[in-house]
């Protein structure tokens, strides 16, 4: 008897482990189809990309408030757990019943297919990774299968586990190979890093002066004023990064307009081009985090293409749209006043990275990105808010985003701190406003005025600092701003979610 149960659950454990090495094999056979013939089409990822825009938007404020940056490397993780799950599952399953395991992973496979097809931008080739994938896992598992011992009450020999191990680490081995080699092409494939660093970007029409050095107070752990793009924070929904060619980019311009309007890279390379600095700062930022920073931008400004266009008096709204889908609502002065709302291609003296956007983005100072910053864009649509509504917006978020009064404190971070004479310094911003003081307070003491930085401008954070004598004991150090228009940062707390945190920046610690 006790033979029959260990046997009934070693066979039970080889079917998961079929189950688990025909996914391997298959998810590995699909990504490399995908790497070759349309990297955006990998199954993982547009299963990833789905899940991103069918998650409730409290999933996605949660794993951007957990993982931060890391959040797609955490989708990734979590689908894997899943997937080898189902996986096991599936395995166990067939070997109930041949057919009912295969039909659960062949279904993955068409639903990879599916999604695929259905996203903005597939190519003529998308379903091909699914289908593959959904093949070779039915393969996969049916093979497997005929060298598990699925007869109860009969011991497997030993050559029959040998063999049956032999084949799925085979076949595991083969998918994580083809993962490789899949890897490999795709890093073959970026001929568009290759044609973005061999770009020559146009010179502004009236170069901005170099940023004064009093903007920077050079305090270790103070943000730099301008953030290097390597270190630029990134949002965004895109599981994989969209890579545009320059010479097959388009911008239309369309919708409440007198005449459409279509601009390819190189008529936009032409065009006069302006600079400015300007701070980015995402919605989901939470008071005192870091999803903001600065760059100088380079770019055409967004006015004088709608003006081309000819904007219906009555639409007050552009929906800017990106080559994978997403989707921003801008408020139609903030692209057509003074701000100089930009059609980007420059970002800190280099082509956009791929990653912010390139080749074309919108940058909007005053906006939070979510409403303004779309990258990868490839549309302008003029319309109405009581018309068309943004990515963002359908899920709960406001659909116009203006940039909160915001300080944060960055020395002390928190934490241990040395007693003795010290400083406290931090960024403040409300972009397009300007930031006219910052004042700090520890304890509940009286609140003192700190020394701004010089500011590169009012579409810019600033930086601020104050001598403290820290005295040993715990501490708790506030600070608020009051913006150029004389409004001071409210106290009032409030989460990201719908139109941006809000409330005072709190650091505790420890003198001693
Ligand atoms: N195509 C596309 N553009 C996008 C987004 C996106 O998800 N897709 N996210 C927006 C959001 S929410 C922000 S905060 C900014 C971030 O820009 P960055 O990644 O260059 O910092 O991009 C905006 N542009
Ligand atoms: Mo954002």
């Amino acid at each position: 008897m006790s033979h029959a149960l260990t046997s009934r659950r070693g066979s039970r454990l080889r079917a998961a482990a079929a189950g688990l090495s025909a996914a391997v094999v298959a998810v590995g056979a699909g990504e490399l189809v995908a790497a070759v013939v349309e990297p955006a089409a990998s199954p993982v990822a547009v299963i990833g990309s789905g899940l991103i825009d069918l998650a409730p938007s409290w999933a996605k404020d949660a794993a951007i408030a957990l993982f931060g940056t890391g959040d797609k490397i955490a989708l990734i993780t979590g689908i894997a757990i899943v997937l080898a799950g189902v996986a096991a599952l599936a395995g166990i399953l067939e070997a109930r019943r041949a057919g009912l395991g295969a039909v659960v992973l062949g279904a993955l496979g068409a639903l990879a297919l599916v999604v695929a097809m259905i996203r903005p931008g597939a190519g003529p080739f998308a379903w091909l990774p699914g289908l593959i994938a959904a093949v070779v896992a039915v393969v996969a598992l049916r093979l497997l299968m005929r060298t598990v011992q699925p007869i109860p009450y009969v011991r497997t020999e030993p050559e029959e586990r040998r063999r049956f191990l032999l084949w799925s680490a085979g076949v595991a081995a083969t998918g994580v190979a083809a993962l490789i080699i899949g890897g490999v092409a795709r890093g073959a494939t970026r001929s568009i890093e290759a044609v973005r660093s061999a770009l020559r970007l146009p010179q502004p029409i009236r170069p901005v002066p170099p940023v004064a050095a009093a903007a920077d107070l050079g305090i270790r752990g103070l943000a730099r004023i301008v953030t290097p793009n390597a270190e630029f924070y990134r949002i965004d929904t895109a599981l994989v990064v969209p890579r545009l060619d320059p010479a097959d980019w388009r911008l239309r311009i369309h919708g409440m307009v007198e005449r459409e309007v279509e601009i390819g890279w190189d008529e936009l390379l032409s065009l006069p081009m302006r600079e400015s600095h300007v701070t980015l700062a995402c919605v989901s930022n939470p008071v005192g985090g870091d999803l903001i920073g600065n760059a100088l931008w380079l770019g055409h400004p967004v006015r004088e293409l709608l003006a081309r266009a000819g904007v219906d008096p009555d639409a007050d709204m552009v929906l800017s749209r990106s080559v994978d889908g997403f989707t921003a609502s801008s408020p139609i002065e903030a692209l057509t006043d003074d701000r100089d709302a930009l059609l980007a291609i420059g970002m800190n003296g280099d082509p956009l990275p791929i990653e912010h956007g390139f080749p074309a983005r919108l940058v909007v100072p005053g906006l939070y990105g979510y409403v303004s910053a779309t990258k990868w864009v490839t549309e302008l649509e003029v319309t109405r808010f009581d018309r068309a509504t943004a990515y963002w917006t359908t899920r709960g978020w406001s659909a116009r985003g203006p940039i909160k009064l915001q300080s944060r404190i960055d020395v002390p971070r928190g934490g241990a701190v040395a007693p003795g004479d010290t400083v406290i310094a931090g960024m403040a911003w409300q972009q397009h406003v300007g930031v006219e003081g910052v004042e700090v307070r520890v304890d509940d003491g009286p609140w003192r005025p700190a020394a701004l930085a010089t500011a590169i401008s009012a579409d810019t954070w600033v930086q601020w600092s104050i001598p403290w004598t820290a005295e040993a004991g715990s501490h708790t150090i506030e600070c608020r701003a009051v913006g150029a228009d004389g409004e001071s940062q409210t106290s009032e707390p409030a989460a990201p979610a719908p139109d941006g945190a809000q409330g005072w920046h709190r650091v505790q610690v420890t003198v001693g």
